[in-house]
């Protein structure tokens, strides 16, 4: 059997006990991936923001303190991993996790979760997008769908933007960003799903089968998918198209499921997953 990379990658982001995103999700992917994933929790919600109702505890205050703790034990990690943290105030308190708890080298991977079709998440405002361009500023990769894309580039979203248009989006926050970029979203044809992958001069496109609705949670599958191939030593685009291709087979699984709506069925999937990083 090919030896497989172990790493340690730490992850900051929320705890929704109930709704398969974030941490709930982040954890057994990064597992299946082969990695110890280390974590601090940003905020502990009773379920996520797409709920009509949650409850919220914000944890920025814990951050700063298991960083120090981690200063002093000495601790590094091969990558870090952040998604949804809840409060603008962490960005800084990230930043410095970057300096002092990475190995050389390692990278800083951003998932600006913060809005999904056309919209900011519950909760988020303009305050909060200033912070999330300024964590991508500190980023090697970010990975924003659509609408987080609109944020970050300043511009108006829309459902029709050309390839052409995409391209350039991309190009923009690679400059803006100083940053490797994955877009997910990245679609021009209503039957096909799409991510554009700057890592080079140019954005690759690679577009694969849509399933007929998307549901909640994607973008964390697909994020924390990405993070654990990137790390078992795959390219990048290899690896966001293996997070695309993963994520499009755990929506087909959960399609049709009504009562699902809420979140991705990924688990029954992890076998597969591990099988096509061997
Ligand atoms: O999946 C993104 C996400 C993560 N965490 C919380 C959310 C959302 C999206 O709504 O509300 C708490």
């Amino acid at each position: 059997m090919r030896e497989l990379a172990y790493k340690r990658i730490l992850t900051v982001q929320d705890i929704s006990c109930l709704g398969q995103c974030s941490l709930t999700v982040a954890l057994p992917i990064l597992s299946a991936c082969g990695h110890e994933a280390c974590i601090i929790p940003s905020a502990v919600l009773s379920n996520h923001t797409a709920f009509e109702s949650f409850t919220f505890r914000d944890l920025s205050e814990e951050i700063p303190a298991i960083s120090k703790k981690w200063q002093e034990l000495k601790v590094k990690f091969s990558a870090f991993y952040t998604g949804y943290l809840g409060k603008a105030e962490q960005v800084p308190y990230i930043k410095e996790l970057k300096e002092t708890c990475l190995l050389s080298g390692a990278p800083l991977i951003v998932d600006p979760a913060m809005a999904d079709g056309g919209k900011l998440y519950v909760g988020f405002d303009a305050e909060y997008v200033e912070a999330m361009k300024e964590l991508c500023a500190c980023a090697d990769i970010i990975l924003p769908n659509l609408t987080e894309a609109c944020f970050l580039a300043d511009l108006p979203y829309r459902e029709d933007f050309s390839q052409e248009e995409i391209r350039q989006m991309v190009m923009n926050l690679g400059a803006r960003f100083q940053c490797k970029v994955v877009l997910t979203g990245a679609t021009t044809d209503p039957d096909k799903s799409g991510v554009a992958v700057l890592d080079g001069e140019e954005p690759i496109f690679y577009f694969h089968e849509k399933h007929s609705n998307g549901c909640h949670g994607t973008g964390d599958v697909y994020a924390s998918v990405f993070a654990g191939a990137l790390m078992q030593g795959k390219s990048l685009y290899d690896s966001a198209r293996l997070a695309a291709d993963f994520t499009a087979d755990c929506i087909g699984f959960t399609n049709g499921d009504a009562d699902h709506w809420y979140g991705v069925k990924f688990e029954p999937l992890l076998g597969d997953l591990i099988e096509k990083l061997k």
